[in-house]
């Protein structure tokens, strides 16, 4: 590069300098040594990395740390079923039951705390007139009592509302065939729930046969279809834009001609405000009866949870265009707002058939009253020990 001369005397000056200067080259040195085994450390990681990862993409995932780690072996044993319920249930119980624990802490009930508890009742969306027997309830009860006094008293009054309105059985099969018609506003999960139902049908052993009442978007008739494949069962879909009622009559009719046990009718969303397409829905019931006396066996109606108090007043004003037999509670995996079913209890004490908890077909469970209340009140530590 340089005349030998030249790189002599360059050599010279730096040592020169190395020499005067010690700490300054040890400066120089330390950062440049760092990052030299720096790099041969890392290179050596991923030499090794490399070496242990198959080459069909299965490698493993680099490790997490210790808390993420525990987390997915909880899961991976199936919870069973309060667990699982109180796992789904976790909004409504944090809102509810948990912030009434909070509320409490280690005072007792006095006048103050009262006014608070109704504070707290009136916003959980159990509705007015349930928030008030409730607190009602607490008054007479559960006065000076502390915070266990206090659960216990809601807990007795809350499953005592809820057992009126408990099913007398799940999966009915009263006709020949079962004809049940499904109602509701639009999104409530009416169609979801209608194939979650038709898969448990199939499983106990029926055989259904699905009728795509809502007319009026094409692919409404197409997702009933795919639930219907994956049930395993027919869907009688009428021409878009069709007389709903003569898809339910079709639908009845199949099913009595080919001695299908159940029948389920599916229904356009109908805002409850639409008078006209209110009464349709009275229609849509005289022509199934047309069909085969005594149908349709059940009206269910299928209220989302997530709305609160609008599905009380969804419930009022369906109950009265329809002789609604049973309610479907969606949603209520995504939301604080289950203790709405309280209050549905209380407001109309119509049996609550089935509870969406989830997407999954297995996610549309029997109400059970016990199980619902025990999800909310009983903390982790009890309910595993009560397995
Ligand atoms: N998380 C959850 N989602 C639900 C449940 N039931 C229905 N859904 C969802 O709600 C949405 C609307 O449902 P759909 O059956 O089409 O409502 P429809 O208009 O009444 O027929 C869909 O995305 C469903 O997957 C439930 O229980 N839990
Ligand atoms: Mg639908």
């Amino acid at each position: 590069m340089f005349p030998p001369s030249m790189e002599q005397s360059l050599i010279a000056i730096l040592e020169d300098w190395a020499i005067r200067n010690p700490l300054l080259l040890a400066l120089l040195l330390v950062p440049i040594a760092l990052a030299v085994v720096g790099v041969i450390g890392s290179a050596w990681r991923s030499a090794r990395r490399s070496a242990a990862a198959p080459l069909d993409g299965t490698a493993e995932a680099p490790a997490l740390p210790e808390l993420d780690r525990e987390a997915p072996a909880a899961e991976a044993v199936a919870p069973p079923q309060v667990a699982r319920m109180r796992d789904r249930l976790r909004l409504t119980r944090e809102g509810l039951v948990g912030r009434i624990g909070q509320l409490l802490g280690g005072r007792t009930v006095d006048a103050q705390l009262l006014d608070q508890l109704e504070s707290l009742l009136f916003e959980a969306d159990l509705g007015v007139q349930t928030a008030d027997s409730l607190l009602e309830k607490v008054r007479s009860e559960a006065g000076g009592g502390d915070a266990e006094t206090v659960n216990a008293v809601l807990r007795a009054a809350i499953l005592e509302k809820l057992r009126r309105i408990e099913p007398a059985e799940g999966l009915a099969a009263q006709g020949t065939p079962h004809v049940i018609l499904v109602l509701g506003v639009n999104g409530a999960g009416k169609t979801t729930s209608i194939g979650k139902l038709a898969a448990r049908y199939v499983a106990s052993g029926r055989s259904v046969i699905l009728g795509a009442g809502d007319t009026f978007r094409a692919a409404a008739s197409e997702q009933l279809g795919v639930w219907g494949e994956r049930a395993g069962c027919e869907v009688i879909v009428g021409p878009s834009g069709g007389d709903p009622s003569a898809v339910a009559f079709d639908t009845v009719k199949a099913a009595v001609a080919r001695e299908i046990d159940v029948a389920i009718i599916d229904t356009a969303g109908r805002l409850q405000t639409k008078r006209p397409l209110m009464e349709e829905l009275g229609k849509m019931v005289r022509v199934i009866g047309k069909g085969l006396a005594d149908a349709p066996h059940e009206v269910l109606l299928v209220l989302d949870a997530t709305t609160g108090q609008n599905a009380i007043s969804q419930a009022r004003l369906f109950t009265e265009v329809a002789g609604v037999t049973g309610l479907i509670l969606t949603k209520l995996d995504g939301t604080a707002k289950g203790g709405v079913l309280i209050g549905l209890a209380d407001a109309f004490g119509i049996p609550v058939k089935f509870v969406g908890v989830g997407e999954a077909a297995e996610d549309l469970r029997d109400f059970s009253a016990d199980e619902f209340v025990e999800a909310l009140f009983e903390d982790a530590t009890e309910a595993e020990s009560s397995e």
